[in-house]
């Protein structure tokens, strides 16, 4: 679609909505018109009245900071960061202010809603018409109720995507459980960040992000991860870094990416790597730390005479070499690692192999050292393996459980529930457990090692195959817009009956036949166990800043409400279990036995604090061994059993340089990746499979004032949304200006996209920007851009190009062991358009 037909559309849904008549036009301010930013209702200048403070958590990205939330008569003027809070510190990223914007955004939704035009479409109204929060409750129980006496009650699911705690993503399980359902909830982990959990599963046991002692560490080694623009959590690390480059002795990072970003920039070394390339760099790094016996031979092990006998080509004795807290090395090196030499890696990177000799052995001797990674080696066909070469090298130099090193986040000392889910399954509950996959496949033979695939719900749907999925449910996700290929959930979704509780008029929630809008973060009570961060427990609460300003409500009253309804026992359940606030007071009754450092030990002082949290991590490895916290320092030796119960609970109670667990799966393996059965479980060179078609790499990373699809109508976040390359109400394709000479383009010309989706050429529109840092071979799109809903400045805020949604030329092809959507592997063409 060029700029003039989304106009036009845009008025035709207008017209649409205004025809139905102003009572129905209920939360479309958004729609009456393209309005100037001061119809905003947040309040302007100075008020007179006193002032509260209230602890609530940032909702623009996974960081969870804490943030004090001023009020003055019953308005929100400011948010801050809460000192208290450890993640804040005080302070906040540049969208952490941006919340009262989404508290007061004009085009929220003012109440539930039902639709009335049954056909669904981009071009089509809704035609909402308001109801009461009765009969959405209502209307939802009874297609449940039919669903279940049909015995198709598997046909109902949940899709959520930033859930945080024990009132929302919590609550799935026990809600599919009692009702009868293997899709609640289908979470959206696999168009996340999967991949690198994934890679830490197969080599210490820890199916987990990591957290990481970055103040004590000497030297990071960056592969991937953007730093200093979007990696979690991202405020924290902003600071962290200012620390890390001013202490003594300085933290030396050296980062690697496919583009010039901030953190390149910032680093002491930066290298552009050939996308999908990252796992031969990493091998090529743990050759040179073997060879030139750079190796912490306390973690690892050791030759028996000490001598040592890695040399390039040449296979080892394995009998020779005495493990300690590894397993599989003789095998990785004998079968893998020996001929990944610099010079090899240097072919398929285009890092010149002495720059990555030199690497090697900065990491290696610059201890603590930590390798860390996250979309960018891992949102490939290969990404599992990537991220295996990239943890393996945290293994080989000592850092997992170390100081200055990465460690696994310990959760909080939660109170249990009233109820149990257990006690309240009827016989018909029973019979559904395990009687049908779930409509992703995830856990299945298709997708063994994953536990979401959320992006092959639209197919698995139009394909009937499990089956059709009747309801859906939607809770912060918006795959319609942010899947790999989205125009097909915009098919897929025509025939579900469509449940969105966002508060906001998303793409989602213009498929909804319900509509029942959330409070805003900054109306709600909910908690959230850390992201993980240093690893110690810590868990924050959101308070209510203000009474709701429209008719809306908590998802888990929603849940709540809807469970009274079902027929059977699951209705006593839920009416024993009350309501949010029920529930966290009695989360907050663990307290009382294990009283935070600030004191909070109840769930009164937990909403004065905002925050539970108690120092220090209970773990630790030094010099060989592991040691636990006795109450005043790391004095109690682990055994092998215990470190293998708490810390890396592999097979083998090791790191594995060959691992059990995708030794479990080798045929899936050999299947899917043609990797031979025996050498499945080796961390190994795999070559990344380009979707696509075209002949440029292109990415779409995360910028700073991105708040997943949260940004999209906050002109403020709009505005300075790429400030390097000058943004300001342009979407901006960075590209080297020989790729763009070569076709004819210049800085500044419109230029069309394109890529093979489907066997069918799919194109998207955006402005060029030339960048001499970036690799001539690589595009450069920021995913932001290309809304069809979500509000006034999301679809139409006079950018001079209509900004394509870089999803839109992205293949649904997913990394077979991890799940993770392909998101960085594209190949594209580009032209002047
Ligand atoms: N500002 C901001 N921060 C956020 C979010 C947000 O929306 N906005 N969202 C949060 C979420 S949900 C997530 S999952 C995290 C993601 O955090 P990150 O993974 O750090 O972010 P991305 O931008 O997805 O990707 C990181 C980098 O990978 C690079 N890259 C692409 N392909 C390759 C490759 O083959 N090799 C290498 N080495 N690099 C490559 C990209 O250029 C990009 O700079 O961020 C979180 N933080
Ligand atoms: N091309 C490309 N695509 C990507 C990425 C990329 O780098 N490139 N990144 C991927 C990543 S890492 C992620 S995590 C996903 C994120 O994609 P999603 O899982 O879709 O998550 P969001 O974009 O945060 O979800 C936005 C939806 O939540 C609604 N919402 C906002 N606030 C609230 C609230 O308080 N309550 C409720 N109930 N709803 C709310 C919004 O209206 C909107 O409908 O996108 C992925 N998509
Ligand atoms: S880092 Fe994330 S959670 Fe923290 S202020 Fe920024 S957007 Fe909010
Ligand atoms: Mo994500």
């Amino acid at each position: 679609m060029n700029v003039l037909q989304t106009l036009i559309t845009r008025r035709r849904f207008l017209q649409a909505t205004s025809a139905a008549g102003a009572a129905t036009a209920v939360g479309f301010g958004a729609l009456r018109g393209l309005s100037p930013i001061q119809e905003s209702r947040a309040d302007p200048g100075p008020i007179d009245g006193e002032t509260t403070i209230t602890k609530n958590i940032c909702h623009q990205c996974p960081a969870r900071c804490g943030i004090n939330v001023y009020t003055r008569n019953g308005k929100v003027h400011a948010i801050y960061g809460d000192p208290g809070n450890p993640i804040a510190n005080g302070k906040l990223c540049p969208k952490g202010h941006l919340g009262t914007y989404l508290l007061y955004d004009p085009d929220r939704f003012e109440g539930p809603m039902k639709r009335t035009n049954p056909n669904k479409g981009r071009n089509e109204d809704p035609e909402f018409v308001p109801i009461t929060w009765e009969e959405a409750f209502d209307t939802v129980a009874e297609r449940l109720n039919r669903l279940r006496e049909n015995g198709e009650s598997y046909r109902f699911a949940h899709f959520y995507g930033r859930g945080w705690g024990s009132t929302d993503a919590g609550m799935y399980s026990d809600f599919g459980k009692l009702y009868g359902t293997p899709n609640s909830a289908i979470g959206h982990a696999s168009i996340c960040a999967e991949g690198s959990k994934r890679a830490k599963r197969a080599t210490d046991g820890n199916d987990s992000y990591n957290a990481y002692d970055y103040r004590n560490c000497n030297y990071i080694l960056n592969f991937g991860a953007s730093f200093l623009e979007a990696f979690r959590p991202y405020n924290y690390l902003m600071q962290v870094w200012g620390h890390m480059r001013t202490k003594s002795p300085q933290t030396r990072i050296t980062s690697i990416d496919v583009r010039m970003n901030p953190t390149m920039a910032a680093s002491d070394r930066y290298h552009m790597i050939k996308p999908g390339t990252d796992g031969a760099m990493a091998l090529a790094i743990a050759h040179v730390i073997l060879t030139e016996g750079l190796w912490d031979t306390e973690f690892v092990g050791d030759f028996d005479d000490g001598e040592n006998r890695f040399r390039a080509g040449e296979t080892i004795d394995a009998d020779r070499f005495q493990e300690r807290w590894t397993h599989g090395l003789a095998d990785w090196w004998n079968e893998e690692l020996k001929d990944r030499t610099p010079e090899w890696a240097e072919e398929i990177t285009t890092i010149p192999a002495f720059h990555m000799k030199r690497i090697a052995r900065e990491f290696a001797t610059t201890r603590p050292a930590i390798a860390l990674m996250e979309r960018g080696p891992t949102a490939h066909f290969n990404g599992t393996y990537n991220g295996m070469a990239i943890h393996a090298l945290n293994a080989l130099v000592g850092s997992l459980f170390a100081e200055g090193g990465l460690f696994y986040q310990m959760g909080p000392p939660y109170g249990d529930l009233p109820v149990s889910a257990d006690d309240y399954m009827d016989d018909y509950a029973r019979e559904m457990e395990g009687k049908h996959p779930r409509i992703d496949m995830a856990g299945t033979d298709k997708w063994p090692m994953t536990s979401h695939m959320m992006q092959e719900t639209a197919q698995h749907h139009l394909d009937g195959d499990p089956y059709k999925l009747d309801t859906a449910m939607f809770f912060v996700t918006n795959p319609i817009w942010s899947a790999p290929d989205p125009q097909l959930w915009e098919e897929a979704l025509k025939d579900v009956f469509i449940i969105d509780t966002s508060p906001y008029p998303g793409e989602t929630a213009m498929y909804a036949d319900i509509i029942m809008p959330e409070h805003t973060y900054l109306e709600r009570l909910q908690d959230s166990p850390t992201y993980p961060f240093e690893g110690w427990p810590m868990t924050a609460l959101r308070v209510p800043a203000v009474d709701p300003v429209y008719d809306t409500r908590h998802f888990g009253d929603m849940l709540i409400e809807i469970g009274k309804r079902i027929d059977g026992p699951m209705s006593e359940y839920y009416a024993e279990l009350g309501d949010v606030e029920n529930i966290l007071r009695h989360r907050a009754a663990g307290f009382a036995d294990n009283p935070g450092d600030n004191g909070v030990n109840d769930f009164e002082s937990w909403k004065e604090k905002g925050v539970w949290y108690k120092k220090p991590y209970h773990w630790r490895y030094w010099r060989g061994s592991f040691w636990e916290w006795d109450g005043d320092d790391y004095n109690i030796e682990m055994s092998e059993s215990e470190v293998k119960d708490k810390l890396m609970p592999t097979e083998s109670g090791k790191f594995e340089f060959k691992s059990s667990f995708l030794e479990a799966h080798a045929a899936y393996i050999q299947r899917e990746m043609d990797i031979p059965e025996e050498r499945a479980g080796l961390i190994q060179w795999v070559e990344p499979r380009h979707t696509g078609e075209g002949d440029l790499h292109f990415v779409t990373p995360k910028l700073p004032l991105k708040a997943e699809g949260r940004s999209a109508n906050l002109p403020q976040a709009q505005a300075y949304m790429q400030p390097i390359v000058g943004g300001r109400g342009t979407v901006f394709l960075e590209l080297h200006p020989r790729t763009a000479g070569e076709r004819g383009i210049s800085d500044g010309d419109p230029v069309r996209i394109s890529a093979q989706v489907r066997g069918e050429q799919h194109s998207i529109t955006a402005v060029a920007r030339l960048m001499p840092s970036h690799r001539p071979d690589t595009l450069v799109l920021p995913h932001e851009y290309g809304h069809w809903a979500q509000g006034r400045w999301a679809t139409a805020n006079g950018r001079h190009a209509k900004p394509g949604n870089s999803g839109e030329l992205t293949e649904n092809r997913s990394d077979p062991i991890s799940g993770l959507a392909s998101y960085y592997t594209t190949k594209v063409t580009l032209e002047r358009a």
